[in-house]
């Protein structure tokens, strides 16, 4: 499996320091685990993407070149971050590549605020959607608990799927990801991306926004776990992982975990 490393936290606007280092803090601790929870070895490839710290444009140029060209190779590879802007790119390469392709996110929150150009991590998601990168039916949110009322006004107007945290909790993980692979399975591929802070900052407390009341470490595992098994999987991404604002590590020794088990 290959792993895209972008580096690039500037899509973050004022919480960025840091999340440039989050790919080289997740990569050193792959080795950690002989194996992942199936009993098959981790093995994998690292590749780098050149960005520019001072140039968004750039550097989601970059990222989307980057992503294209794995695409060709039309297997499962995971795109390391980085901030969540990076997504846009990644996710807009891979639909090229891949029509119809819809979107699983895990995240605390929808990233759909009003546009900034070029997307920022604020609202990446929203100018996917509105550029008509993806259909607002092929969006599943999973593990949101904080949005602004602009977002949510916008989530309901363009009836985005959205299992908040409290559905989760009230459902159980278990039936909601029934539903989420019941909807996902018909699409003819499925990009997942993962926001670590969809995690309780007590699992994950590297991160520039953590939200209290997440996803239980080895909830996120289960949810990987069984997503991973859907055929239609092309891509995954892991981003907004700061080293600086992390304990011991945890941080990036999970997102290793979380990679290991996509692989
Ligand atoms: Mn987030």
């Amino acid at each position: 499996m290959k792993i895209l490393k972008v580096p690039f936290g500037a899509g973050a606007m004022t919480r960025k320091q840091g999340l440039e280092r989050g790919p080289d803090s997740v990569i050193r601790f792959l080795d950690a685990f002989c194996m992942n929870e199936s009993g098959l070895l981790p093995l994998y490839e690292v590749e780098d993407v050149e960005v520019y710290q001072s140039n968004i444009g750039a550097s989601h140029e970059a990222a989307y070149r980057a992503v294209s060209k794995l695409c060709q190779d039309k297997e499962f590879f995971i795109v390391l971050g980085g901030d969540h802007s990076i997504t846009h790119p990644s996710f807009k390469a891979f639909a090229n590549h891949n029509p119809g392709a819809g979107f699983i996110v895990f995240d605390a929150h929808p990233d759909v605020e009003s546009h900034h150009q070029p997307p920022t991590h604020e609202d990446y998601l929203r100018t996917l959607i509105d550029d008509g990168v993806v259909d607002a039916d092929k969006v599943i949110l999973v593990g949101t608990r904080n949005s602004t009322k602009d977002e949510k006004r916008y989530l309901e107007e363009k009836k985005i799927k959205n299992y908040t945290l409290k559905e989760i909790s009230f459902e159980g993980v278990r039936e909601v990801c029934d539903s989420i692979m019941s909807v996902a399975r018909q699409w003819p591929k499925a990009y997942l991306s993962v926001d670590i802070d969809v995690l309780d900052p007590a699992f994950a407390p590297g991160t520039g926004y953590p939200e209290p009341g997440g996803l239980t470490s080895r909830e996120l595992i289960y949810l990987i776990q069984r997503l991973k098994l859907m055929r239609n999987i092309g891509m995954a991404d892991l981003v907004e992982v700061n080293p600086e604002k992390d304990v011991g590590d945890v941080t990036s020794k999970l997102a290793a975990k979380l990679i290991i088990e996509l692989s």
